[in-house]
This record gives C-alpha cells, sequence and structure tokens, in this order.
C-alpha cells in the first residue's frame, strides 16, 4: 500500500485547544504524516473544526455573536493555531461546509431506506418562556445523585454522572433562566446501532494494529449492550433533517442531526472541499470502487472519541451499503494531564496553544509531548520535565552535536566536508548502532508508537556524540589531518543524518540544519531510511540494513561540499522561566 489517509479528530469549535488535546490527536497525526511523507508514501491529511452542537450555540451566546460569525472567527483562530504548531494538514476544513451537509443528508436518507433509522417519541424539557425544547446543555437543574444545585443536562460537573435533562430536580433553562418549563413528548430519529452489533464485533475484533486502548473501549460498549442513539436535536445551528426522499422532514422543524452524526462525515465532507481546492480526487481515497481500497486509513484521537469512531460512524457507513472506505488503523491516546489533574481554563490549570506558542518555540512543545506522549497511560505534564526534555534532550544531546562538529569543521577544514582518512574502530562501531538504530525508528514510525520512536531518535543522538568523543578529531588534528578528516566528515553526514530524522518531530530545527549543511529539502530525503525503494548499485536485502548499506548513508556528503555551522538551536530554559510560567499558568502547588 502506498497510500496513506490520515484524520485526528476534528478540534471542536468552541476555543482554541489546550496541549493535552494537541498531544492526544493533531501532533501526533502531524508527526505520523510528516514520517511516512519522508518514506514516500502518497499521504493525505485532513483535519477540520467540528462546528456543530450546543457548545458552539452557548459560546456564540456568550460573546453576543451569531453563531456562523462565531464559527467564522474560531475556525480562523484554530487554523493559524494549528499553522504556528506546523501542523501539516494538507486541508483543514470546517464540519459546517455544504459539502457535509449534503453528504449528511445523504447518509441519513440511505440510512432509512436501509430500515437502519426510525423516528421515536421521547420526553423533553420544554420551556414556554423560551419557545423551545432544550437539548442537553440548554437545562440545567438540581442532580438527583449529589443535590448540586447547577448540574447540566447531560452531566453533573459536581459529581460527573451522565444525566438526561428530564431526571434534573427544580430544572430551569439555560437560555433565560425561566423555571417555566415542563416535561413533553416529542419525536427523533433514531440510528438502529444494535442491529449492527454483530457485524461491528467482527469489524472490531479482526482489526489489525489497533493499541489496546481502541479495541477494549470498542469491546466494552458492545459487551454491555449497544443501544439505538438518537441523532437529531432541538436545535437551529446545524444540519437540517430529511425524509427518506431528501425533502425537508415533516414534524423536524427546528431539528437538526446531532452533531456526532455529522462530525465525522466531514472527515469525507473535508476531503471533497479539499479535491474542490486542488483539483484531488477525493473518490480515490474514500470510495473502496473508485480506488480507496488501496488506502491505508489511520485515525488519530483521544480515549473519549473512540465509542463514536468505533461505534457509531462504522454503523453509518456499514449501514448505507455503499463502499466507503473504513478506518484500517485507530491510533487511540490517553489523557495529557496538568500535573496529574485535569486541564482547567477557569482555574488557570494548564496551556492553551495560542499561550504555549507565546512562551516557547513549537519545535520544543512538538518534541516534549511526543516525548511523552500518553499513549500506554495518561502522561503528567509538568513545567520541570518540559525543562529536562528541552535542555538536555534539544540542546545538550542534539543541539550540541550540531554546533561541536559543524563550528569545528568551519574552523579547521574551510567549512568543507574533508576528504582522506581510513575507517576504524570507532566508525565500525557507529555503523553498526546506526544498523540497529535507524531500522527500530522507521519500524515504530510506522506502528505509530511516539515515545519508542523519540526515544529510538534520542538513541541516535547519543550514539553521534559518543562517536565523536571517541573518535576526537580535535585530539588528532596536529599530529595527523587525515585522521581528523575523518571523525569530521562522518560526524557532518551525521548531522545531515540528523537534519533529516528531526523533519517528522522539530521541523524548524530541521530546516535550520538543513540550512546551515547545504542540502537541499527533498520530499523524499529520507529514502534512503527505506533501503527498498533506495536506487543503489549494490544489492540490500531491506529486512538486513546491511554495512555496506548504513556506511553508504554516512558518506552521503559529497567530498568538498560547502557546510556552514547554523545560529544557537536550541535556547535553554531556565529555572525563572518555569517560575514565571507557574505564576501565570499553574503548576505543581494545586
Ligand atoms: N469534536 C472532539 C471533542 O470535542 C470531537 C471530535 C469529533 S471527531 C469526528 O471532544
Ligand atoms: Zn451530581
Amino acid at each position: 500500500m502506498s497510500k496513506i489517509l490520515i484524520t485526528s479528530a476534528l478540534p471542536y469549535i468552541n476555543g482554541v485547544k489546550h496541549l493535552g488535546n494537541l498531544a492526544g490527536s493533531m501532533l501526533p497525526a502531524d508527526v505520523y504524516a510528516r514520517a511516512m511523507r519522508l518514506l514516500d508514501y502518497e499521504v493525505l491529511y485532513i483535519c477540520a473544526t467540528d462546528e456543530h452542537g450546543t457548545p458552539a450555540e452557548l459560546a456564540a451566546q456568550a460573546e453576543g455573536m451569531a453563531v456562523a460569525d462565531y464559527c467564522d472567527k474560531m475556525h480562523e483562530a484554530q487554523k493559524s493555531a494549528g499553522a504556528d504548531f506546523k501542523l501539516s494538514y494538507d486541508y483543514f476544513g470546517r464540519s459546517s461546509a455544504p459539502s457535509t451537509a449534503a453528504l449528511t443528508q445523504h447518509f441519513a436518507q440511505v440510512l432509512e431506506q436501509n430500515g437502519m433509522i426510525e423516528e421515536r417519541v421521547s420526553k423533553q424539557v420544554y420551556s414556554n418562556a423560551d419557545g423551545r425544547y432544550l437539548p442537553d446543555r440548554y437545562v440545567e437543574g438540581t442532580c438527583p445523585n449529589c443535590a448540586f444545585e447547577a448540574a447540566r443536562g447531560d452531566q453533573c460537573d459536581n459529581c460527573g454522572k451522565l444525566l438526561d435533562p428530564i431526571d434534573l430536580i427544580d430544572p430551569y433553562s439555560a437560555v433565560s433562566g425561566s423555571k417555566d418549563v415542563e416535561v413533553r413528548d416529542t419525536k427523533h430519529l433514531y440510528l438502529k446501532q444494535s442491529v449492527k452489533s454483530d457485524d461491528l464485533r467482527k469489524w472490531v475484533t479482526s482489526a489489525k494494529d489497533w493499541p489496546p486502548l481502541a479495541t477494549s473501549i470498542a469491546l466494552k460498549w458492545l459487551d454491555e449492550g449497544l443501544r439505538d442513539r438518537s441523532i437529531t436535536r432541538d436545535l437551529e445551528w446545524g444540519i437540517p433533517v430529511v425524509d427518506k426522499d431528501g425533502n425537508p422532514r415533516a414534524g423536524f422543524e427546528g431539528k437538526v442531526y446531532y452533531v456526532w452524526f455529522d462530525a465525522p462525515i466531514a472527515y469525507i465532507g473535508a476531503t471533497q472541499d479539499w479535491a474542490a481546492e486542488t483539483g484531488g480526487d477525493w473518490e480515490s481515497w474514500w470510495r473502496t470502487d473508485k480506488g480507496a481500497d488501496d488506502v491505508q486509513y489511520v485515525q488519530f484521537m483521544g480515549k473519549d472519541n473512540v465509542a463514536f469512531h468505533t461505534l457509531s460512524f462504522p454503523t453509518t457507513i456499514m449501514g448505507s451499503g455503499e463502499p466507503w472506505k473504513m478506518v484500517d488503523q485507530l491510533k487511540a491516546f490517553n489523557w495529557v494531564t496538568w500535573y496529574g489533574g485535569k486541564f482547567s481554563t477557569s482555574s488557570k490549570r494548564g496551556v492553551f496553544m495560542d499561550q504555549a506558542i507565546d512562551i516557547a518555540p513549537s519545535d520544543y512543545w512538538r518534541w516534549h509531548l511526543m516525548a511523552n506522549a500518553p499513549e500506554g497511560n495518561d502522561a503528567a505534564f509538568t513545567w520541570e520535565e518540559f525543562q529536562a526534555s528541552v535542555n538536555s534532550d534539544l540542546a545538550n544531546v542534539l543541539g550540541n552535536f550540531v554546533n561541536r562538529i559543524t563550528k569545528y569543521c568551519v574552523g579547521k577544514f574551510d567549512g568543507k566536508v574533508p576528504d582522506g582518512g581510513v575507517p576504524g574502530e570507532a566508525e565500525d562501531k557507529l555503523i553498526s548502532e546506526m544498523q540497529i538504530g535507524l531500522q527500530y525508528l522507521k519500524q515504530k514510525y510506522e506502528q505509530r508508537e511516539f515515545r519508542q520512536a523519540m526515544f529510538a531518535t534520542r538513541k541516535l543522538w547519543t550514539a553521534g556524540n559518543e562517536y565523536l568523543t571517541q573518535a576526537a578529531p580535535w585530539t588528532h588534528y596536529k599530529t595527523d589531518t587525515a585522521q581528523a578528516a575523518i571523525g569530521v566528515r562522518y560526524g557532518l553526514n551525521l548531522v545531515a543524518l540528523f537534519a533529516i530524522l528531526a523533519r517528522p518531530i522539530i521541523p524548524d530545527a530541521a530546516a535550520k540544519i538543513h540550512a546551515a549543511m547545504g542540502m537541499p529539502m527533498l520530499k523524499d530525503a529520507w529514502k534512503f531510511m527505506r533501503p527498498e525503494i533506495l536506487d543503489l548499485d549494490y544489492e540490500v536485502d531491506p529486512g538486513d540494513w546491511s554495512k555496506e548499506y548504513v556506511t553508504n548513508i554516512l558518506n552521503i556528503l559529497e567530498i568538498g561540499h560547502n557546510i556552514s555551522a547554523p545560529d544557537v538551536l536550541f535556547t535553554k530554559i531556565e529555572d525563572d522561566d518555569i517560575a514565571t510560567w507557574t505564576e501565570r499558568f499553574g503548576g505543581g502547588e494545586a
């Protein structure tokens, strides 16, 4: 398979996301997309803002804006936050685009034709003062479980219990505050997920290369017995409900589809919008009858989104009976916590993307968050560990290495890759470390094991430093310049290699090193990480990563090629910085 479709969970529109959201979906998707592009796969990375639902209406109302205007503004804010973090989306779309509306209505129509959608009557809170039904968070009242007086209709913030609005004691409207509310019967559409339980179980259990977190969440829901879900809501903002012929549905005036029904469909809608803008062929990515059966489709998301992607959305797709591409690998993440607790804007705990970029360059965050990706467990963010990642990994290990050898070459060899010398013990040791390390790294990227990929990267950097210490060109220089030359030459080739390996993780530093080394930013520069496509004039067993092959990598710069020393790549984080940030954003004291 040479085509990889990547989507990361669509960030909800009501605010720029915090570092935890970034680390659990968009950032790993980006690192993966960049790594796979370097490995010469054809990659399409699609994301979008998720713009429907009650939180969007409520947030707009709180800002005194029309919902559509609010969404325009927040879409731009999220798009620019993504650009600041160098998220390399091929397209960053919007679930409010006409493409997604048309697709959503199409799916609803075919699902109904296939008997997968049913009208049911349910009880709901109606506000006489507001003249409307109050969905989810539009109702507040006293929690039946803990007596907390400001529980939201969908969940109590005090005891955490999931609620149904009609269970609230003394309910009132969150829109107007009016207590003049009553429970009435109302119609909604239900997606008959239960019908698909067996098919879903078969699909989930046969899925390959999903982390246990994803599979276990899906199976837990299936084991508990899948319930049919209401896919409409009493809201103005959203996609209008249609009947089985695609016409406005009688009795559903003032209702729209539930945000979680249309949001995953927006993956497809945004791909259509990408195609319209670029002349691409969206069907070859999404329709298995149009070539998408050759696509490897990988989704990235936090664990709270897994049920929707393993059960509801697949029900939509399967239930349509149409040849849509389904996810192949679902990479799910645990939480990044703030010193073990929750991120919270209101109580000044945690950092949001727009603030983070003001205090440190994106490379620093990208490296730290990926080296500590919440894969096996939740991962606590602390300022101290952030400082340690930047200072020891980036500044001391990588930065120092690049600096040391490029400066030395500029000083003693006129900034030219020097000839001469015979490889010996130090080079042999380096080559065998690279044989193992490069192969391992490539495998970890392909398996989407980000902590291990970062660990492997750091290990290669360390091996480089150890090599320089052993080869010690500065010691040999006075007595044997040829012996010094070989250390410098291998050192520079390592810099070139590290620049390429840095591209998925720390793209800004990578670009600086590429520039200093006079290397073009080739799209497929990492070809030499993929022996099977590298056009070599000798035989290489891809599973082997032979000594000859790795030696070739470490001699890729031409003799006499000009290099320069890059400016400081990473500035260390001082204890004073940590004190200032802790004061501003909270820290271990809470
Ligand atoms: N918007 C994530 C969230 O807000 C949700 C993801 C949708 S993915 C189709 O929790
Ligand atoms: Zn409660």
